[in-house]
């Protein structure tokens, strides 16, 4: 089965009728995949290679310069961290250009929204507010959030975040991050040929950069977000192919940066432009997002999501989308030539990303509302061309509630409503909640779509532990209803129940786009700040999980995760397991290191027992009530 999502399967059904290709079709002709490459046993960091080692028999054991399965596998992984963290910080340093720029007055179509984080952002990193206006305060705290990335020396700021017995941890390590381009720059360097050749060392940097990521690019994206966009507070809007609309111009954002799609926003109400799209025969102009893009502006706005990464192809195949924008990540190569199958215009924004036959309007934060109103604009010009015969949206969408954010929300789940964390945190000593599971991460083909994420989280939540969603996951869970507080009495267990029915909350809850993980972080802060759930984040009863994962982005979370000391299971395991020695390191040796490590498990149910017996653990050992004993 490709995927359990109805309004994907409708469309997909349509894609084979009319030979349209899909990336699951792009899977099937791949096969066999390359045994080296799952195994994580090939190189090709030199020219003397590309060099592969022999898993079974008696070829190779090692590259020609010498290097072993744990070595390659274990130089791999450091470089997908690279990867994935550079992606995550630079998006976190174009927020920072933004809020530089609009503290400067040099933008147009932006404004600081939450000035009171900005203030406490501004004490945080030692910046004096009194006398100084917003404009002053935010150009100081953009300032100060862009040393961190090229910092050489010191420690990165928002690492002091975290519990102490934790950062104890990294120093002694030798991984806590100092600048976050330098850490990812010198993974680099260690993985050029014939220099770190030890695997645990490497695997350290890769751990640092992660850090460097996790506490450092992501949570500078988050952050500064909230600053200049708002900070989310829980909000309702809809989810699914069905919310792309028949009589009205529809345009899909994609990619990841909420500068651009914020503006969007903006854009498609402005009145010329609706009063453009009536005359073109439209009723109106209708917004949705694909990916995390579309998280940032459901988060903040309650624009509605039209799917999750697997998506991106169908939303086009319905032939009712006008345009879709695209920045950065996750964006397929593919979606170019799938336009030229109907009249939708691709059309993408950033310097960074350009991509095969889409049309290239550059964003720039100086004119950013008028470069949105001119791409809104082409939307409702290109509603005309909409070929009606062509046209197919499912009617599926769901409800959902998101904007949970770690200064909301948390302080009432338990009922009552205090200014702390009290109540989550008695909740979990009280055994109402088992404890909590960050199911997290994207779709994957190889895995049925939307599956992993839905068996999960029901499965969890049936348990009493609660599950915080963000990126493609949680747009999967959307989908399933389990965003709605109904659906607490439909599969939570009780404990859990009796808390959403309290609380008006749903028993999963969107966290925002892969960056707010760095909100998950900060909220294991604030509860062991709260008290009585141990001293370090190792302590919680808590884990995380992606089950569908698929980007570079996700392995670095993934080590920014464990690397917090938490748990962490994986849909589909690490490229390593064709070096045994590493793969040991990683899925066991690493709690030795950070008190945490990774297991890997395909089938979600089993997935999420792995999950339960580790908080039944923990709960033990902080001497909570256990389940069963
Ligand atoms: O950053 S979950 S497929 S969209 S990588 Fe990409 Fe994965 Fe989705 Fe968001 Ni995250
Ligand atoms: Fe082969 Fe070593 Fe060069 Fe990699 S670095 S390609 S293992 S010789």
């Amino acid at each position: 089965m490709k995927t359990i999502d109805k309004a994907s399967e409708q469309v997909l059904k349509k894609a084979e009728k009319e030979k349209i290709e899909t990336a699951w079709d792009r899977l099937e002709s791949m096969q066999p995949e390359c045994g080296f490459g799952q195994l994580g046993i090939c190189c090709r960091n030199c020219v003397m290679g590309p060099c592969r080692i022999d898993p079974f028999g008696e070829g190779a054991k090692t590259g020609i310069c010498g290097a072993t399965a744990d070595i390659i596998a274990a130089r791999g992984i450091a470089r997908m961290i690279a990867a994935g963290a550079a992606a995550h910080s630079d998006h976190g340093r174009d927020v920072a250009h933004t809020l530089l720029m609009t503290a400067e007055g040099k933008t147009k179509g932006y404004e600081i929204k939450d000035e009171q984080k900005l203030k406490a952002l501004a004490e945080e990193l030692g910046i004096k507010i009194e006398g100084k206006d917003k404009n002053k305060i935010a150009a100081e705290v953009a300032e100060k959030c862009f040393a961190e990335f090229g910092q050489q020396h010191g420690e990165l700021q928002f690492t002091h975040r975290a519990p102490k017995k934790r950062q104890e941890i990294w120093r002694k390590l030798g991984i806590m991050p100092r600048g976050i381009d330098r850490e990812i720059v010198e993974i680099m360097h260690r993985t050029h040929i014939g220099v770190d050749n030890d695997p645990e060392n490497i695997i350290r940097q890769g751990m640092r950069a992660a850090l460097g990521d996790g506490w450092g690019g992501s949570m500078i994206a988050t952050d500064l977000s909230d600053v200049l966009f708002g900070t989310p507070k829980p909000l309702r809007s809809m989810v699914n192919l069905g919310v792309l609309k028949e009589d009205e111009v529809n345009i899909v954002v994609h990619g990841h940066e909420p500068t651009l799609s914020d503006v969007i926003v903006s854009a498609a109400q402005d009145p010329e432009l609706l009063e453009l799209a009536r005359k073109n025969g439209a009723k109106g102009i209708n917004l949705a997002g694909i990916c995390c893009t579309a998280n940032e502006i459901l988060m903040r706005h309650g624009i509605p999501i039209a799917g999750n990464f697997l998506q991106q192809e169908l939303a086009i195949a319905t032939g009712a989308v006008e345009l879709m924008l695209v920045d950065v990540q996750c964006v397929m190569p593919a979606l170019g030539s799938l336009c030229r199958c109907f009249h939708t215009k691709l059309v993408s924004t950033s310097p960074k990303a350009k991509f095969p036959f889409a049309e290239h309007v550059e964003f720039n934060e100086e004119d950013a509302l008028n470069i949105a109103k001119k791409i809104v604009r082409m939307a409702v010009e290109n509603y005309k061309s909409r070929n009606k015969s062509k046209t197919d949206i499912p009617k599926d969408k769901m409800d959902l509630v998101a904007g949970i954010s770690a200064e909301s929300v948390f302080n009432i789940l338990g009922g009552k409503y205090r200014a702390t964390y009290r109540p989550l945190n008695d909740a979990i000593i009280s055994g109402r909640l088992r404890g909590a599971a960050g199911v997290v991460g994207c779709n994957n083909p190889k895995v049925t779509h939307d599956w992993g994420h839905v068996e999960m989280a029901k499965e969890l939540i049936k348990n009493d532990v609660l599950v915080v969603v963000t990126g493609c996951s949680a747009i999967a869970d959307a989908k399933a209803g389990l965003l709605t507080p109904e659906s607490a009495l439909m599969y939570a267990g009780k404990g859990l129940q009796e808390i959403c029915e309290a609380t008006g909350l749903p028993p999963v809850l969107h966290m925002g786009s892969c960056v707010d993980i760095s909100r998950i972080l900060i909220t294991l802060c604030n509860v062991l700040n709260e008290g009585g759930l141990g001293e370090d984040i190792s302590d919680l009863p808590v884990a995380g999980a992606a089950p569908e994962w698929m980007s570079e982005k996700a392995v670095s979370i993934g080590f920014y995760v464990v690397a917090s000391g938490v748990f962490t299971v994986l849909g589909e395991p690490l490229p390593i397991q064709g070096a045994k020695e590493f793969t040991e390191l990683v899925c066991n040796h690493l709690k030795d290191m950070v008190g945490a490590n990774f297991a890997f498990e395909s089938d979600p149910v089993k997935a999420a027992h792995l999950i339960i017996d580790h908080l039944n653990k923990k709960r033990e050992a902080l001497k909570l009530k256990v389940w069963g004993r």
